[in-house]
């Protein structure tokens, strides 16, 4: 299997460090794919018209997206039914963790869009603010409402490492950290998984 992407996405990196905690590592590589929001990828787009990353590619070339059923589909194939579990309350938190963390993500990807892609002169202020507030707003709930579902291995925890790999990487200047002891502990504890360290940012 391939997943085209960059592991500086954090939903590619969702992805990749998903295939090595369900024990796919060794049948899962990175394609390398680079998007820019004003492009097109002609390559990417012969398997995703949405033109996104990561897409994954399976052994018999069926495309798969987006992050969220790339991960389940990896879950699916390795049998593992923790990861996204089937009891109903376990499953839809971890599944609202994964769309907390992924909203968050969204976000912050959109937010790196305006300040390093969006034309000079086409600046929208407000919507950078209301970027950066749905951020905060993102991790102050991540901080108080979900360590039960933090303290685990599955889907909604390893998207919100990833999330918050992902702001460390691109977005220093929030200081995600000040303010929110619980999720620091969270980040510092997980970003010592192998699945994490095998698939740096930097
Ligand atoms: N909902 C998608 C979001 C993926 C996404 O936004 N990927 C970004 C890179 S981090 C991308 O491909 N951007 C290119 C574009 O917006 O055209 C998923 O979960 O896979």
């Amino acid at each position: 299997m391939k997943i085209h992407g960059d592991v500086i996405s954090p939903f590619v990196r969702m992805c990749l460090v998903t295939a090595h905690e369900v024990g796919l590592k060794d049948r899962v590589q990175l394609a390398a794919a680079a998007v820019k929001p004003g492009e097109v990828n002609a390559e990417l787009a012969k398997l995703s018209p949405i033109g996104k990353i990561p897409v994954l590619e399976t052994d018999h070339h069926h495309p798969i997206y987006d992050s969220r059923v790339i991960m389940e589909y990896l879950a699916h194939v390795a049998g593992n039914r923790a990861y996204i579990p089937d009891d109903g309350v376990k499953r839809f938190r971890v599944l609202t963790l994964l769309a907390l963390a992924q909203g968050i993500a969204e976000a912050g990807v959109g937010l790196r869009y305006e300040q390093a892609q969006r034309p000079e002169g086409a600046q929208w202020p407000a919507y950078a603010d209301r970027l950066r507030a749905r951020i905060a707003a993102g991790l102050d709930d991540m901080e108080n409402q979900w360590h039960d579902v933090l303290h685990g291995v599955n889907a909604g925890s390893v998207a919100a490492a990833c999330t918050l790999g992902y702001l460390d990487f691109r977005h220093q200047v929030l200081s995600w950290r000040t303010g929110r002891p619980k999720l620091k502990a969270f980040a510092d504890n997980f970003n010592a998984r192998d699945s994490m360290k095998a698939w740096p940012l930097a």
